[in-house]
């Protein structure tokens, strides 16, 4: 296995100026010829790559190559002794029938409904053609495609200049389009297809009329409305945050149902996987329609960070991803309650990055090395990576704005490093070049904090704030550096509850006392110190705080993510540390009830209790799922029942009402399905007819589905006749059949026998990576199953006949037992020899290096 190290980097030795590319799909095989203007940089060789190909022909400025004349070894294709002007012409021959990596150009759906499409990042293009697939070398692409007419859909990155018949055979015809803005290869796409489009169009600020087009199969097209919408606020969202508008007359996305990832960014022609396209009240929920909103903001953001400016090499994935999802939550906070945005992304930092960094795989966001850059698209580089260009964005304040105007002027149309994004961040005269250790250092900080006040005279004293920090040494790395952690904080006065000073604390070294002068107080009590407010920073905050001051600060801080940070801290303190809930029950009920009229998605999280994922993540030895389990399912049911009489309340004040897709609207629906499974919970007698009736009269996908996995998971009497009935209603939606699948592999009744059965069935497609995830992904979320001998050989099985067909995403569900060593005896045996045993079974690459990576534990 051959590492591939940051410190190795060297540019490339030539320029590609333009290339034309002509791929002709045929029944059983396509051809690729392609000719490359090359122009010498720097002393070396011209090096090429490809694979999984047939290479039938190459010439250098009309001269054939022939064996001898250039080195074709694993994968690249070297000549020595170039020209400096070199026209490279090349035909390969390959079967993007066969491929079934979704990766390349590949083959997607069967029958009637076949396509084909591409994935070119990070190292796809080099599986359709020969060429410097490196995201350092950019070119103007011109793509002619040609097929059989039963794929009328032909579509390429940039504009369409000609299409027509193919001259003698009237079978075939042709299209070819232009790209006028230089792009690394990684961002070409095409498509051959059958799909209807939904149009519309945006004038820009600068004045250019685009064209937006989202292709679907025919029989979605309906289902592409919030997707367009939310494609037109974000270009105007991105023009007023960032001052950037959009440069190509056209933006097309195109829906395909099998996709390894959510979405793709190519330049103009955006691939979505359908699941993060297509929205509708009826066959999508209110969360999943709102993270289509979220993921078609995060691709056309990439159009300036990362394809107008681009990375360097792949270990600045993070420079194009970390800021790109920082902007795509900023642009979702500014369209719902932005508290519980905030909410939101923590709890899935928490819940993965968190995890993540405290075990094997732990990496800061710029690794310095890797095997398979597939395996880097984590967590670690696109949420922490987010929070990193968050504090960035909070240290600089105002000057965050001019500094990315000084990004985009100074690096467009170039392939940069997240040293070249802090230095234009810090152009305005503020240094923000340190922050560069959190780019580079892995590991979770944990802070502690405490405070002292001395009280002077009327009532006026001074508080002293002491904070440190610690971060865990990871393998491999060097010992960790003290950060720059900027601590968002406020201070309230104890007996009035009002809110006194705020101020952003900047923690620099390992111990750093902040001192508060002339804290005024009404009656001369020490104030409440709220830490770290919305999450100011990425790290696990240990401030010493009693159950009354959470409890305090539950019922009065201002800021919502504090408010409901507070309760998640004093459930902590139950699970973690055995505390009695009592303060917990007192506070929390308080809080609910104030909120549901003035925030009704808030009081919904309010609630939360971190889900068995989150809460192990927290413990690195003999962890006991069931244990945990039991605990977490016994504090639920002491908060039903301590809330008994409120179930019935609130749920009667929250009516089925005509569908709407607003804050309110959504916040009453997931406080309405939140509060059903809290009255079931408490055993409420009426609330399994709640359950009946909300499936029957529902107007929306949030509404049944609450309803159906409240009937299932609470052991309905009536819960198969509803799970026959909703396959009934929605067979033909594979969107929604994900959702049924999804609902039983999560089933906490269900056997591992259960769970296998589901993938046995002939509807569990192996090619669609969306249903493999929905009953995967639901069985892994729970511990007690996944953690046990069966359920670890029904896991197993799931990643190793992937290896051999989708190692990409074989990878990432591997990467789920990446915490194995923390179990107890005698599961911890176990996982480790199935992990083994799976080891000397495995081929990709993708696999054997997170196999390797987690087995070092
Ligand atoms: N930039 C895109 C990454 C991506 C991807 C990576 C590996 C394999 C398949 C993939 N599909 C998309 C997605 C994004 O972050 O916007
Ligand atoms: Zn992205």
């Amino acid at each position: 296995i051959q590492k591939i190290y940051l410190k190795d980097y060297t540019p490339p030795s030539y320029s590609v100026e333009k290339v034309e590319l002509d791929i002709k799909l045929f029944e059983d095989h396509a051809t690729v010829d392609s000719v490359l203007t090359m122009k010498r940089q720097h002393p070396g060789d011209l090096v090429l790559l490809g694979q999984n190909m047939e290479l039938l022909a190459i010439s250098i400025n009309d001269e054939a190559l022939v064996e001898g004349d250039y080195q074709l070894d694993e994968g690249q294709l070297t000549v020595s002794d170039a020209p400096d002007d070199a026209v490279v012409k090349i035909c390969v021959h390959h079967q993007p029938q066969k491929n079934t990596e979704l990766e390349g150009l590949y083959i997607a759906g069967e029958g009637d409904e076949v396509m084909f499409v591409t994935q070119c990042e990070p190292e796809g293009f080099r599986k359709i053609t020969y060429y410097p697939d490196r995201p350092d070398v950019l070119s103007v692409f011109t793509t002619r495609l040609e097929a059989d007419k039963k794929f009328p859909t032909l579509l390429a990155n940039g504009d369409l200049i000609e299409s027509g018949e193919v001259a003698g055979d009237s079978n075939r015809h042709y299209a070819i389009w232009h790209d006028v803005s230089k792009k690394p290869s990684y961002l070409f796409a095409c498509v051959f297809a059958n799909l209807a489009v939904l149009e519309d169009s945006y004038t820009t600020i600068e004045g250019r009329d685009v064209k937006l087009q989202i292709y679907a199969k025919a029989y979605d097209i309906d289902k592409c409305h919030v997707a367009m919408q939310a494609l037109k606020d974000s270009m105007h969202w991105d023009e007023v945050n960032y001052g950037r508008a959009y440069d190509l007359d056209r933006y097309m996305i195109v829906a395909v149902s099998q996709f390894n990832m959510g979405a793709m960014e190519n330049k103009g022609l955006n691939i979505f996987n359908t699941s993060c396209v297509l929205s509708s009240p009826e066959t999508t929920t209110d969360a999943r329609s709102f993270s289509v909103k979220s993921i078609i903001a995060h691709e056309y953001f990439h159009n300036w960070t990362g394809n107008r400016v681009t990375c360097r090499d792949w270990f600045q994935l993070c420079l194009k991803e970390g800021l790109t999802v920082y902007r795509d939550q900023s642009f979702s906070a500014d369209h719902q309650s932005p508290a519980v945005q905030r909410i939101d992304d923590v709890s899935m930092l928490r819940a993965y990055q968190f995890t993540e960094d405290a075990g094997p795989l732990s990496h800061p966001p710029r690794p310095s090395s890797f095997v398979e850059i597939n395996n880097f698209y984590t967590t670690t580089v696109y949420e922490k990576g987010a929070e990193v260009v968050r504090m960035l964005a909070n240290t600089l304040g105002e000057e965050y704005r001019q500094g990315t105007d000084t990004y985009f002027e100074r690096y467009d149309g170039q392939a940069v490093t997240v040293e070249d994004w802090l230095s234009a961040l810090s152009a305005q005269g503020k240094s923000v070049e340190h922050f560069i250790d959190w780019y580079t250092q892995p590991g979770t900080p944990e802070v502690s904090g405490h405070q002292s006040f001395e009280l002077g005279e009327g009532n006026v004293g001074k508080l002293t704030v002491t904070l440190s920090q610690k971060t865990r040494q990871v393998e491999g790395y060097e010992a960790p550096k003290a950060l720059p952690i900027p601590v968002a904080t406020a201070l309230f006065d104890r007996s009035s509850g009002e809110l006194i000073e705020e101020r952003l604390l900047m923690l620099e070294k390992e111990t750093q006392d902040f001192v508060f002068d002339n804290v005024s107080t009404v009656e001369g009590v020490e104030p409440i110190v709220s830490v770290l407010r919305d999450f100011s920073a990425p790290v696990q905050m240990k401030y010493q705080y009693s159950e009354a001051d959470l409890a305090f600060l539950l019922a009065h801080e201002t800021n919502g993510f504090n408010q409901w940070q507070s309760a998640q801290a004093l459930v902590n303190k139950i699970l973690l540390q055995n505390n009695e809930p009592d303060v917990y029950l007192q506070a929390v009920k308080k809080a609910f009830l104030s909120l549901v009229q003035e925030d009704a998605m808030l009081a919904a999280r309010i609630l939360d209790i971190p889900a068995e994922r989150e809460l192990a993540s927290a413990v690195n030895s003999d962890y006991q799922p069931s244990i945990m389990k039991q605990k977490r399912d016994q504090l639920k049911a002491n908060l039903a029942q301590y809330m008994l009489d409120d179930w019935q309340q609130v749920y009667q004040q929250l009516p089925i009402e005509d569908y709407e897709d607003t804050p309110q609207a959504r916040g009453k629906r997931a406080l309405r399905n939140v509060v059903l499974d809290m009255a079931l919970t408490a055993g409420v007698e009426e609330a399994h007819d709640w359950a009946y009736e909300q499936y029957q009269t529902a107007r929306c996908m949030t509404e049944r589905l609450g309803a159906l996995s409240a009937m299932v998971n609470y052991e309905h009497p009536q819960k198969q006749a509803v799970l026959d009935d909703f396959y009934q209603r929605f067979n033909k939606e594979a969107l929604v059949m994900d959702l049924w699948f999804s609902v039983q592999a999560g089933d906490e009744t269900a056997s591992i026998a259960d769970i296998a059965a589901l993938i046995e069935r002939k509807d569990f497609d192996w090619g669609t990576p969306n249903r493999i995830r929905a009953v995967v992904g639901s069985f892994a979320a729970q511990p007690t199953k996944l953690w046990t001998k069966e359920g670890l050989q029904t896991y197993i099985a799931v990643v190793k006949k992937l290896d051999e067909t989708n190692p990409v995403l074989a990878s990432r569900l591997l990467q789920t037992l990446s915490r194995w060593y923390t179990l107890v005896e005698p599961v911890r045996t176990e996982a480790k020899q199935q992990l083994q045993h799976l080891s000397k079974q495995v081929k990709s690459k993708n696999v054997t290096e997170s196999l390797h990576t987690i087995l070092k534990a």
